[in-house]
Parts: structure tokens; sequence; C-alpha cells
């Protein structure tokens, strides 16, 4: 894919403030390329307390966070893999099982190039390998059985029960390695739905997204996150290694459970607490108290509203009539509200009782926001952007898909990668959001379906030449897979 030189998101900086800020910004340079000194050696510790020894090794160049780290990855769709996909960037090594001939199944969905893996599987299993073994095989079983014992966590998130049906239960696992974490992913925790199956949209709903997105008036929204996918994988992955770390003091591995409702509802934490807050009187920061609108016994979809203390609404700017995205997060936050009356050019409402002060605006919100989006109308959502962060009014422009592809500081950032593939070529992914200073990740392709058996079986799991003969003419791994000669 072609890189633009123009940035789209980046705004032109007219006043100096901005023009600062977004020169840093634009200039960081990726992790991997910042060199700095070696540490100082360090010195005999005067008070005789021991402190491990210092790498004398350049930053990043000593190796990975997770180095050492094996993990089981049986995991399929988005929720698992996005933990999975994490932990390789942080230097696991992942090792995926998967189906023989089938593989996870978003190898196949919304396919875009013929014949070559979905833009759905790579961009969320970029530096794993791939083993296909058909678990419920004797042989199958007899190859997991060494995977359980050579790796430190199995990662999981099959429908409730499957792993125990393929006979791999906790206290399996535990016999054979102690150590071993083992985490799941689950659509429910504990409770009336815990058999249940469930997808993104389903966690969105049962988590309490869904009833507080959208606009009072309107039917509940799920929204473009991937709270419970992406959200529950992440919420996993600290799990993980919060158990890796606990293991280092007690020898032992445990299980990790991360229900993808429980994930959401962490994230809809304010949503919460607003409800509590409804016993003791109307929500006022919320646009349907100004609008005199009586609230009922739950929360509310408040539309655009903020979700903090701090008022704010998407405005239109200018182009909005043709460009779905011309729109910028406007906040009227209490401590820059004289700069934004300036600006606005509504310098009275600096001294004016029904404005100057938070609990007088909040019952004529609308006109504010109103009299605001006047003037938002008369720039790009750029130039709003520049205009406001000169004096420190905090905004956000609506930035569309096509301008975060192309945005030049994303991809110096690492946040957005191209990745090189044999079957699909070139193509954009998201990096990693996560930046470790001294654990540099690099983005590596996602494998082929089976790409690494032989690999694994011989150098990982140590079977000899005569049992990989033996396990693969009982057909636990599957055809020779043909994707393997393509990426040759
Ligand atoms: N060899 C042999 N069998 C295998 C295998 C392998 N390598 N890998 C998987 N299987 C089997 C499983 O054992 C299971 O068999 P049983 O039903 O006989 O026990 C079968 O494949 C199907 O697994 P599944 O039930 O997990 O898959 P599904 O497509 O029916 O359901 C999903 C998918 C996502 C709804 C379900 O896995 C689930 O609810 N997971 C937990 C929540 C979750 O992560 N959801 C996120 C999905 S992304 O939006």
């Amino acid at each position: 894919m072609a890189t633009k030189k123009k940035t789209a998101a980046r705004p032109k900086a007219k006043a100096k403030a901005a023009s600062r800020k977004v020169v840093k910004l634009a200039s960081r340079k990726p992790a991997a390329k910042v060199k700095a000194r070696a540490p100082a050696k360090p010195k005999a510790a005067a008070s005789g307390i021991k402190i491990p020894k210092r790498s004398m090794k350049p930053w990043g160049q000593d190796g990975k966070a997770l180095d050492g780290v094996r993990i089981l990855d049986f995991t399929h769709v988005q929720s698992g893999p996005t933990c999975t996909q994490l932990l390789a960037w942080f230097g696991a090594d992942v090792i995926k099982v998967e189906r023989p001939g089938i593989g996870d199944i978003t190898r196949g969905q919304l396919m875009d190039v013929p014949n070559a893996d979905s833009l759905y599987f790579t961009m969320l299993n970029h530096n794993k390998r791939s083993i296909t073994l058909d678990s419920k095989s004797k042989e199958g079983m007899r190859v997991l059985e060494r995977l359980v014992k050579t790796c430190d966590v199995l990662v999981e998130n099959f429908a409730p029960g499957a792993l125990d049906r393929m006979g791999l239960t906790w206290e399996r696992i535990h016999t054979w390695n102690p150590r071993m974490v083992v985490a799941s992913v689950k659509g429910f925790g504990p409770g009336p739905y815990e058999d249940c199956k469930v997808y993104e949209n389903v966690a969105q709903c049962a988590g309490g997204s869904a009833s507080t997105t959208g606009f009072r008036d309107g039917p509940p929204l799920v929204t473009g996150a991937q709270i419970g996918d992406s959200g529950t994988g992440l919420h996993l992955a600290l799990g993980i290694v919060c158990a890796l770390f606990q293991r280092n003091r007690t020898g032992r591995g445990q299980r990790v459970l991360a229900s993808m409702q429980d994930g959401v509802l962490n994230l809809c934490r304010v949503k919460l607490r607003d409800q509590q807050r409804l016993a003791h009187g109307p929500l006022k920061e919320y646009s349907q108290y100004g609008e005199n609108i009586p609230f009922g016994d739950a929360t509310p979809r408040a539309g655009n509203d903020s979700g903090g203390g701090q008022p704010g609404w998407i405005l239109k700017c200018k182009g909005w009539e043709t460009d779905p995205n011309a729109y910028i997060y406007f906040i009227t936050q209490a401590p820059v509200w004289e700069k934004i009356c300036d600006l606005i050019g509504k310098p009275e409402w600096k001294t004016d009782p029904d404005y100057a002060k938070p609990p007088a605006r909040l019952p004529r919100l609308r006109h504010v926001f109103d009299t605001i989006e006047q003037w938002t109308m008369t720039m790009t959502k750029f130039e709003v952007m520049n205009a406001c962060n000169a004096v420190d009014i905090p905004v956000g422009p609506i930035l569309s898909m096509k301008e975060l592809a192309e945005e030049q500081s994303l991809r110096e950032s690492g946040t957005i990668v191209e990745v090189d593939h044999p079957t699909r070529g070139k193509y954009l992914s998201v990096g990693n959001p996560i930046k470790l200073s001294d654990s540099i990740t690099e983005v590596k392709r996602s494998p082929l379906l089976g790409e690494h058996t032989d690999e694994i079986l011989s150098k990982v799991l140590k079977f000899t030449a005569a049992e990989i003969a033996e396990i693969k003419a009982s057909g636990a791994t599957g055809e020779a897979p043909k994707a393997k000669m393509a990426a040759e």
C-alpha cells in the first residue's frame, strides 16, 4: 500500500503553541530507532540490600519483555488472538494450535484477496507460529501433552466446556505441568449464562455498553471499538502476565478467566457510577437535564454527552454537508471557559450570570453548543483544532479510518505498520499500541496454516523423526500444508 506523504490528520499549525505540539507528536521516532547509551554501571549497594545485576546492553538490545515465555495458543476469532498477539509482540513464543485443513475460522472470513488469509486473521495473529493438530485424536493428544509440558501458558477462548471435552481439564493440565497458567476468555463468568456462546456485540449488549450508547430517543447502539473481543483480550493479557509474575514466587500456575461481560462492564464503569448517582437526583451534566426531560430508573443513553464532569458534544465543521467526518468533539472545560468565550466571539458570556459558571450553563448546554457550532462551522476540523490547541482547549477531530491510515506520525511511532505477506502482499495493520522502551516490538506477518508444524514437532517438542512420522501417519496434523510451499 502506498504511503501518502501528505498527513491528513495532522493539522496545519498556524498558532505557535499548536505547532509545537503537532511537531512533537509527528517527530516521535519509533522506539527501535532510538539510540540510547547503555545504563551506567551499578555501584555496589551500600545498604547491603541485594539488587539484581542490571543489564549493560543498550536499551532495546537486551531482548524482549516476555522472552523465554512459551504460549500454547488455542485461541480463535478475535478475543483470544488479540491477547496472544500482544504477548507475542512482547516477545513470547506463541504456538497457535489450529484444526488441520480449517484453522482459525477467520482465515477464510471477510476475504478480500482470493486464496489468501483474510485481513481479519492476519491483523490478529502477527508474530505467532502455527501448528495443525487434531486435538481430539490420540496422536493429537500425545502432541498436546508435550506442548502442555513445554509451555508456560495455555490460552483458549473455546465455547464453555470445549477444553474439558477435549480432555484438557484443569486437573489434567495441572498434573502434567503444575507451573502452567491456563487462561480463558468466556462470554460470561459463573452464573446463569456461563454456558452461553458469545460474540462481540452480544458482550456489548450484556455488559452495559449498548444500553448506554446512542441517542435517548433511539434504540441502543453497539460501538465500532471492539470492546467485547479486543477489550477482553487486553484484560486477559494483563491477567496472564500477573499470573506469571506470581508464579515466580509460588512456583505454581493458576487459572485466569476474563469474561466478556465483565470486561465490557469494566469499560462501562462510569455508567454504573451514574446509575448510583441517579438515586440522588438528575444527572445534571446529561443534556436531557437541560432539556427538562425526566430521568428513568436506569442510566440513559447520552448521545455525545461527555462521560466525565466536563460537558462536551460533537459539532459540525466546514464541509459537514458532504463529508460525514467533518465534525469535532468540543469540550466546555471549566478552567478554559473564558478562553472559549473569547475564541467564539462571546466575551460577554464571561460575566453573564447565565453562562459564567458551570452550574449556570448546565440547563442551557444545548444553546451553548449551538452557539459554539456556529463558530466551528466556519472552519475545517483541523483549523478548529489548531485554534483551540493554541489556547489549550482540548478538542477531538473526528478522524476517518482513511485519515488514520494515512497519518504519518502513526506510521513513525509503529502504531500503523505495513506488513508483507507471501500470499496476500502488503497490507496495513495496527502495531503494538503499548510501547516499552527496553522491549521493542517488531511486527512479523501471521503464520500460514500449519506453517511451523514440522519445526515445532522436532525443535520445540523434540520428537524423533520416527515419532514424527508416526504422528503424521495418524492424520493428527492433517495433510502437509500447501500454504507452506507458498511461503518459501
Ligand atoms: N482439533 C479438534 N477439534 C477442535 C480443534 C482442534 N484443533 N480446535 C477446536 N476444536 C473443536 C472444539 O473442541 C469444539 O468441539 P466440541 O463442540 O465438540 O467441544 C469445536 O471445535 C468448536 O469450538 P467452539 O464451540 O469454541 O467454536 P464455535 O465456532 O462453535 O463457537 C464462539 C465460537 C466464539 C462463539 C465460542 O468459541 C465462544 O463462545 N467462545 C468464548 C467467547 C469468545 O471468545 N467469544 C469471542 C468470539 S469473537 O467475536
